[in-house]
């Protein structure tokens, strides 16, 4: 038998024991070792205990395995056969029974789990849905709608709510075996036997059209929710066999179709991602108490991010007022988060009173491990500050700015530690935005990253490692995408057309209506900020100019590229923005053309896919992965394509490279193919290849 899953005999009942570390995934071997392991104990027991060792119950099917050939027997034949066991099985569980591995226990007949325990129906975040019985068997036990969300939103339900729900027979506290064990004999003794899911009476039938094109219209061209609900509606009108292999039908599309392997690819790399070969082995500093520089909305988002991870903070601000303004943004948004339920007030109370404070001196950072820097975002106003920081921080402690576009080597050669100085970049709000760029110069010492590293960890954050350049990783790209929808404004596509295509793609927000959001003053400043350095065959558009002169920032202002009415959400199209681009169209003797919603998406994607090759390229970002996370967790990539990268490997490098040639005919300035990218065509390699080592 496999050592995946261990044997006991002990007294009547026979322990089947998951030993398949870290999380007890449901590969072959734990598999084989579940029907091995169940063939014996029908031959010797009475009744069969299904439980795991470490730290978990069945995590779920092995995701490695996915794409892979599939080796028997396969996990719904695994359910099919332990629900089919004339003697009576037992689920106990602890930690996660998620996917497959709710599936295998809703394939057994009793399923009892200690309070802490969580279950639930990932798949979808997989690209897939669940192909083990659990769009048959589910539904059964709770209800089809209930089924329906479970399924589509994928939630980890608690021990105690999936008791409600009928999902657990029964919830105690203790040792997982051990009340595993007491209930498998309670069953014995009561005299009862097999109760299989499958058997039971088929769910109601409820409205399940309006739930597909609500999932389909939520999903923003994901597909797997919707397609779950198709197959939950096969529980209601099949009996079980033919509803598994309806099920098993629509898993298999699902599992063969690119979605998949952009959400799994995902799934590993932001996991990947923080994993730094270098850093193996690196002790990061000490860190309890940070500083925080400035106040406004980013510092504060900073330091409610910290004090939320169990840090002490130190916010400084340039005068008292300011300082104070500062603690009541922290203090609202520490509210915001009481009021939301997801602190509470003593909480709250033991924050604002014991571990933040707000000074205007510098002097009160001789305690801080680590200071952030998120002031204005000027080289000047920041030279300042950390020669302030050099002079009253304590030696070793890590001294961060926030700058989201100034060389950090510059920075850091304002002080006379530069090892101790590196990039911290948080994208706003800061408490709220998964992104975290470790900017890495010149000098940053390996313990001062490792350091980086570890308070992304603290902060729960996906913290992603890029080089110094003009906008490190993400806005070094989003300057890229942006200016290929400007030329495409200027050549006849509309803001709003831009917004839909892109959309419609999957994003959660168009260019257009991020820039509102974000504040059009921003690209203003950058755009007059790079104009002395700017290239003569650059094409520039200057309508987006002529709003911010009119003092058109975008939602703050009420009007940008859309027009914002109070107390409504979303904007609606300036008809000011669409005659300020016909004016620039007429001043620039250009004939405007429609542009097709493909033909939006597939530049704007070329140009993000080109300048992230050149990225990877210049070695600001280590692969291709860091890119497709910064992309996934900072700017609103959709997750089912993976990252723009991955999406690139999905569509095929040699169509990417032909069309950007074809695009440069009108423009070959902007539409530089990356020698990375000609490489790996020329190679026939993918992005993914360099993911795993591979080199060009
Ligand atoms: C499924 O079941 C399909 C079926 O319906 C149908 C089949 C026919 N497989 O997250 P962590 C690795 S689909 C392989 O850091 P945590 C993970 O990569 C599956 N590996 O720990 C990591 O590796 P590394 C449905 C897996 O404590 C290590 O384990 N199930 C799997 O923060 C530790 O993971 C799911 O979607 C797996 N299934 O969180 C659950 N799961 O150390 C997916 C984890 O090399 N898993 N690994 O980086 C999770 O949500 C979290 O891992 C979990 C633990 C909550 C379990």
């Amino acid at each position: 038998m496999s050592n995946a899953i261990e044997y006991e005999l002990k007294g009547d009942i026979a322990v089947l024991r998951a030993n398949n570390p870290p999380v007890n995934a449901l590969g072959h071997a734990v598999r084989s070792g579940l029907i091995a392991g169940l063939e014996r104990a029908e031959s010797e027991a009475k009744a069969v205990l299904i439980v795991g060792a470490g730290r978990t119950y069945f995590a779920g099917a092995d995701i490695k395995e996915f794409g892979k050939p599939l080796l028997e027997p396969g996990l719904p034949g695994v359910c099919t056969r332990i629900e089919r066991s004339p003697l009576p099985v037992i689920s106990a569980i602890h930690g996660t029974a998620l996917g497959g591995g709710l599936e295998v226990a809703l394939g057994t007949h009793y399923r009892i789990a200690v309070p802490s325990a969580k279950v639930g129906l990932p798949e979808v975040h997989l690209g897939i849905l669940p192909g083990a019985g659990g769009t048959q068997r589910l539904p059964r036990l709770v209800g089809a709608d209930k089924a329906i969300e479970m399924i589509t939103s994928g939630r980890h339900v608690s021990a105690p709510e999936a008791l409600e729900l009928g999902i657990l027979d029964e919830v105690e506290e203790g040792e997982v075996e051990a009340i595993g064990l007491a209930y498998a004999q309670r069953i014995l003794d009561a005299g009862l036997g097999p109760r299989p899911v499958g058997q039971m009476p088929r769910p109601e039938v409820v409205d399940f059209d309006t739930a597909y094109e609500a999932a389909m219209k939520r999903g923003r061209g994901q597909i797997a929710p919707a397609t779950a609900i198709r197959s939950i509606e096969g529980a209601c009108h099949k009996g079980i066999d033919a509803g598994l292999e309806h099920e098993r039908n629509l898993f298999m599309a699902l599992l063969n179709s690119p979605q998949r392997e952009g959400m799994v690819h995902a799934f590993f790399n932001e996991r990947a991602v923080s994993k730094l070969p270098e850093l193996k082995g690196v002790a990061p500093r000490e860190v309890s108490a940070i500083g925080v520089i400035g106040g406004g909305t980013m510092g504060a988002g900073i330091a409610v991010a910290a004090l939320l991870s169990g840090l002490d903070v130190t916010m400084i601000e340039r005068d008292a007022d300011a300082a104070k303004a500062g603690a009541e943004r922290v203090s609202d948004i520490l509210q915001g988060s009481v009021k939301r339920g997801k602190l509470t007030n003593e909480k709250f109370d033991a924050i604002m009173a014991g571990r933040f404070r707000a000074s205007d001196s510098y002097e009160a950072l001789g305690d801080a491990d680590l200071v952030i820097e998120a002031a204005f975002e000027e080289m000047g106003v920041k030279k300042t500050i950390f020669a302030e920081l050099d002079r009253v921080c304590k030696k070793g402690a890590v001294l961060a700015s926030n700058t989201s576009y100034l060389d950090v080597n510059e920075i850091a050669a304002s002080t006379s530690r530069r090892a101790d100085v590196l990039g911290l970049h948080f994208f706003s709000p800061a408490h709220v935005m998964k992104l975290l760029e470790i900017v890495v110069a010149a000098d940053t010492a390996p313990d001062v990253v490792a350091t980086g590293f570890a308070l992304g960890k603290m902060m729960r954050k996906i913290a992603v490692r890029s080089g110094v350049c003009d906008g490190f990783i993400g806005n070094r790209i989003l300057k890229t995408y942006r200016t290929c929808a400007d030329h495409m404004v200027l050549d006849g596509a509309s803001p709003f057309e831009i917004d839909t295509a892109m959309t419609a793609f999957g994003f959660a927000m168009g260019p257009f209506e991020v820039a509102d959001l974000a504040g059009l003053d921003i690209g203003w400043a950058t755009r007059k900020r790079l104009a002395p350095t700017r290239d003569a065959r650059e094409r520039v558009a200057t309508y987006a100019d002529k709003m911010c002169e009119a003092g058109h920032f975008g939602q703050k202002t009420g009007q940008g590229y859309y027009v914002y009415e109070k107390g409504k959400r979303g904007g609606t199209p300036d008809v000011n923005v669409t005659a300020l681009i016909e004016a620039e169209r007429r001043e620039l003797g250009i004939t405007p053309r429609a542009f097709s919603q493909d033909e939006i998406q597939r530049r704007y994607m070329c140009a993000m896919v080109n300048e992230a090759a050149k990225v990877v390229g210049e070695g600001i970002a280590r692969r291709p992965l860091d890119v497709d996370m910064v992309l996934l967790f900072g700017y609103g990539f959709p997750r089912h394509w993976g990252g723009p990268l991955k999406w690139a490997d999905l569509q095929g490098l040699d169509g990417i490279l032909a069309d950007i040639q074809s695009y440069a005919k009108e423009d070959d300035f902007f539409w530089q193919p990356a020698q990375l990218l000609e490489r790996l065509v020329a190679a026939g390699k993918t992005f993914d290849d360099l993911n795993k080592g591979d080199t060009v």
